[in-house]
């Protein structure tokens, strides 16, 4: 009983949201690098270039580009098995179109698999999440087919480079946020759905290239895709609140059952034809998809939504609902433990392939004392319900679960408002909204209490 004796526990980090370093030893501009600060209320704006003047939150982060040896020696001490960080595309392209790849960058990312292959921590690298080379605009980003042989020759150079050191990857974070944020997804600035489906297509071609690549150069390789998780549970039982519920859940679970099964669902295609949507096939594509289906499905869970017959089905996270069973954090975002269990289940129902949680955590402000602690029982208060719930799901509901990296281990920028503000860290980094402070790593009460839950395999939480 319990978790299975391999059980990847950990935490997960995006390159633009911690190391910083923006321009350093040849980096490129990513889409994150041009999206200034923005808070609970007020939107990050996209300046597509970089503005005098202007604070963007990506330029300096924590500073984990100078940093990376400290935080994963405090990983470690945590007793971290895996440790799930992305590799910033920019860093290894600069544009995104070169012929060669840019050596330092590689070479950054040699040192921190081997530091953490030195504390016998798996890596498991999100091949995009959020950085898309700015330089790709040029072409349309995704929109263009051209971007699915930039990514594929990006994909052969990281997988031949760190082969044998590495065998846990994901293409696209949350590759369901591309019709809703396609900036911060895709750096795709076309905002008609029909370039947003075209786009989509684009990568699920790439990701499907990049299944048989990396199964090709190393069989020992899996490669899974991320979902963004949005789950959501009907407005009431009235059967229109339900129907509007189902497609609301077909609109984002459509990215999953085109990775995982390896063709587009027939909701989808009949969605496609009645908005006279043609989605620029090959030959050989089909045959592509799937070839490339998806090792094991990934996944982050925060939240859960409610959804009804008012919804309109355009932006992904306003359905007009509140849950009035749930509370919410001061980022209006609800808290859910049940609805992980939920999840999972609803996840391997469909599936029937291994699963991994790769982000789950509660953005919270933190205080700092003056004698350097920082008490964040809600935040220990959320991951322990969530664990139960895990648990359950693992143990009464027999799911495959490979493992659980929970976001931002330690404090970085939010990805949603790029607040240092909303912290998910076990570390607490003395940083500030404006990017200033020492730049100190101090242990929260949560670091300890992980620690535990890792040591006892999570039977102590
Ligand atoms: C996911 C992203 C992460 C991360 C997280 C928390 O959507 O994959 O990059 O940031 O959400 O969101 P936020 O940073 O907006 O609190």
């Amino acid at each position: 009983m319990g978790f299975p004796e391999k059980f990847l526990w950990g935490g997960a980090t995006a390159a633009n949201q911690c190391e910083g370093a923006y321009n350093v030893d040849g980096k490129g501009l990513s889409s994150s690098d041009v999206m200034t600060a923005g808070s609970v209320d007020r939107p990050r704006q996209i300046t597509k270039e970089i503005v005098e003047g202007i604070y963007y939150p990506s330029h300096n982060a924590i500073d984990h580009y100078h940093h990376y040896k400290e935080d994963i020696a405090l990983f470690a001490e945590m007793g971290f098995k895996c440790y799930r960080f992305s590799i910033n595309w920019t860093r290894i392209f600069p544009n995104g179109d070169e012929e060669s790849p840019n050596e330092k960058g590689l070479k950054f990312y040699d040192s921190l698999i081997d530091e953490c292959r030195k504390y016998g921590m798996e890596p498991l690298i999100t091949i995009s999440h959020y950085e898309t080379p700015v330089g790709l605009t040029k072409y349309g980003s995704w929109v263009n087919r051209k971007c699915v042989d930039f990514f594929v020759r990006y994909c052969d150079v990281i997988f031949r480079r760190y082969n044998g050191k590495v065998k846990y990857w994901l293409t696209f974070n949350e590759i369901n946020c591309i019709d809703s944020t396609p900036w911060t997804a895709a750096a795709v600035e076309a905002e008609d759905y029909a370039s947003h489906m075209i786009a989509a297509y684009h990568q699920f071609l790439a990701s499907a290239k990049a299944v048989q690549l990396a199964h090709k150069i190393n069989p020992e390789n899996q490669v899974g895709m991320m979902y963004g998780g949005i789950f959501s549970y009907p407005n009431t039982c009235d059967p229109d609140d339900v129907m509007q519920n189902m497609a609301y859940m077909q609109k984002e679970l459509f990215y999953c059952d085109v990775q995982c099964r390896g063709y587009y669902p027939n909701y989808k295609l009949k969605e496609l034809e009645r908005k006279n949507i043609k989605l620029p096939v090959h030959e050989g594509d089909l045959e592509d998809l799937r070839k490339g289906k998806v090792d094991f499905l990934s996944y982050s869970y925060y939240f859960s939504m409610v959804c009804g017959k008012n919804t309109e089905l355009k932006d992904t996270f306003k359905t007009g609902y509140k849950n009035p069973y749930l509370p919410q954090t001061p980022w209006n975002w609800t808290v859910d433990p049940k609805g992980l269990r939920y999840s999972l289940n609803l996840l391997y129902d469909r599936y029937q392939i291994p699963l991994f949680i790769v982000e789950n955590g509660m953005g919270m402000p933190d205080t700092l004392e003056e004698d350097g602690t920082v008490h964040d029982d809600y935040r220990i208060d959320y991951l322990r319900r969530h664990i139960v719930e895990m648990k359950k799901a693992v143990e009464l509901d027999g799911i495959p679960l490979m493992g659980y990296t929970t976001w931002g281990p330690i404090d970085l920028v939010s990805a949603g408002t790029g607040e240092m503000k909303k912290r998910y860290g076990f570390i607490y980094v003395d940083v500030d909204d404006e990017g200033k402070g020492s730049f100190k790593r101090y242990r929260k009460d949560s670091f300890y209490w992980y620690q535990k839950v890792i040591s006892s395999n999570g039977e102590e939480l």
